[in-house]
């Protein structure tokens, strides 16, 4: 009998016929009981293979007695509840570098769409505004200051992006980096109020949730822009919606929301506003790419080698 793998995200039908020669895979992603599914298979049960808004709960984990191993399709970890991965000794790992010039391309994308008003041009030409009148000026982002929370590997690829943008970099987070040149700011507020954009890149989890509250979106002001490419937990949505009703920043561009795929009303009825459905990482190549590396960190796990990407 093979040992079972919990397969709560789908990974292709190539990566699901490479797990299937070594493993049982138990199909959640297509159950119409996962519950049932879990503890029919809970004694067999070696691994786990999930993404995003999935979550890898402490019951979870105590269900299943002989869980070794949780890789998740995802650079992102905070759906995952690592104490309890460290107390039962299981590894967990994720899939940072894949991904990463994906997700800064994404993040340039809604920061150019954002302060050039591109989603809302767009628009403006297809229901035949442009015929009465110009779409009202963008912002420009050469010689502008953009503030990146979380220089990590994605906040790094952003960086340079920006710099071939002509842009002034700068960033927050819990540590100076002597690898890089850009100003290091310690005080996210004193930060917001030197930039004009402020794009984040951070994980999401405890140690982020609500970091960008009224305060500094006040600090951004209200020329000002905030990209959001890491987690809607990040920021305070219900402040972030005041701060775009009242005026007091300029415009955002959101791929990642607090609840989602729930994305609030009042967001998706501004027009400075750009909605993404969370699509940073969202491309073919990229998708594989994350894929094998989900494969390759469980393969190696059960072959006794190194992990390439672990977290614990
Ligand atoms: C997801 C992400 O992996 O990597 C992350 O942390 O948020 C995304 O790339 C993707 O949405 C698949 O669930």
């Amino acid at each position: 009998m093979k040992p079972v793998l919990l397969a709560f995200h789908y990974n292709g039908p190539a990566g699901l016929s490479q797990l299937e020669e070594r493993f049982e895979v138990v199909k959640l992603f297509h159950s119409k009981d996962p519950e049932g599914d879990i503890q029919a298979h809970k004694d067999n049960v070696v691994a786990i293979n999930c993404t995003v808004g999935q979550a890898i709960t402490p019951k979870i984990m105590e269900s299943l007695p002989n869980l070794e191993i949780i890789a998740t399709f995802s650079v992102g970890f905070d759906h995952i509840d690592l104490e309890k991965a460290k107390e039962r000794d299981v590894r967990v790992t994720n899939t940072p570098s894949v991904l990463a010039s994906e997700t800064a391309d994404t993040g340039m994308s809604l920061l150019l769409a954002t302060a050039k008003r591109v989603v809302e041009g767009d628009m403006y030409v297809r229901v035949g505004k442009w015929l009465n009148g110009e779409l009202p000026l963008g912002t420009t982002l050469a010689n502008k200051t953009i503030g990146i929370v979380g220089l990590g590997d994605i906040g790094s690829k952003v960086a340079k992006r920006c710099e071939a943008f002509e842009m002034n970099v700068v960033y927050y987070g819990p540590r100076e980096k002597s690898q890089y040149s850009y100003k290091y700011y310690d005080d996210l507020i004193a930060m917001a109020s030197d930039c004009d954009y402020l794009m984040l890149t951070c994980p999401g989890g405890e140690a982020t949730a609500g970091l960008v509250d009224g305060h500094v979106l006040d600090a951004l002001g209200s020329n000002g822009i905030l990209i959001n490419i890491a987690r809607g937990s990040v920021v305070d949505e219900s402040e972030l919606i005041k701060a775009l009703q009242e005026g007091r920043i300029s415009g955002a561009g959101l791929d990642v929301f607090a609840n989602e795929p729930h994305v609030p009303a009042e967001l998706i009825s501004m027009d400075n506003v750009v909605l993404l459905p969370h699509i940073g990482s969202a491309t073919k190549e990229t998708r594989t790419a994350m894929g094998q590396l989900v494969i390759d960190n469980i393969l190696a796990h059960f072959d006794g080698k190194d992990l390439l990407t672990k977290v614990v």
